[in-house]
């Protein structure tokens, strides 16, 4: 079944890096302003019940906006707050069980390393992937090896999905990962720690046009 995926700026969130007094719902606020129309939770280190709230405050925001909402790594929660999908990790439920719990109207992202992990994601019935990281991010080694723009060409020369680059990526590099093939970018710091978010936002969004 061929869901559509209908952004080419996928926003993931860490509120460790907004300011102080900033609130998580605000700051997504602010990048929904600036055009942002795909908005992933991604909080590891709240419980069930704070993630559950988190969830519900950025539904109503998004929803504003007819932007989506995805919830990293929990099906359940993704469902509870009527989220549009949900985005997997390789310590996550695997892609069939994620599938069999969340339903067929459901999106379903795969976060890839590899080629070999993208055609999995893909076989196994991804909605799309995002692939990195591909150039340092500012968190250093937490997210593995940079991997480069070249494995974005292979992914896009092989697979269908679309393919969301991720991984240090910045304003100046959104030309560079396009043109190896990538179908958008997926960032949290050029836009959240950024002194302005919405005019963060919009620049982005030009540069995707
Ligand atoms: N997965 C691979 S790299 C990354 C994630 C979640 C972090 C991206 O953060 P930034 O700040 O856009 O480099």
């Amino acid at each position: 079944m061929l869901r559509e995926i209908d952004f080419q700026l996928y926003l993931i969130t860490d509120r460790s890096l907004l300011g102080t007094g900033a609130t998580l719902p605000a700051a997504v606020g602010s990048a929904l302003k600036g055009g942002v129309r795909a908005v992933q939770l991604r909080e590891k280190d709240l419980g069930t019940r704070e993630l559950l709230e988190m969830a519900y405050a950025l539904r109503a925001v998004t929803r504003e906006y007819s932007a989506k909402l995805f919830v990293n790594g929990r099906v359940d929660v993704a469902l509870a707050a009527d989220a549009d999908g949900v985005h997997i990790g390789s310590a996550d439920i695997p892609l069939p069980a994620a599938r069999r719990a969340a339903g067929e109207s459901m999106l379903i992202g795969v976060s890839t390393h590899s080629i070999q992990e993208a055609r999995r994601a893909e076989a196994e019935g991804a909605d799309f992937i995002t692939l990195g990281p591909v150039y340092e991010t500012p968190s250093k080694m937490r997210y593995g090896k940079p991997i480069g723009v070249r494995p974005l060409r292979e992914v896009r020369e092989e697979v269908a999905i679309p393919v969301f680059a991720i991984g240090g990526i910045t304003r100046e590099r959104v030309e560079e990962v396009v043109e190896a093939g990538a179908s958008g970018v997926a960032l949290i710091s050029a836009i959240l720690a950024s002194g302005d978010i919405k005019s963060s936002a919009e620049e982005f969004m030009r540069l995707l046009k």
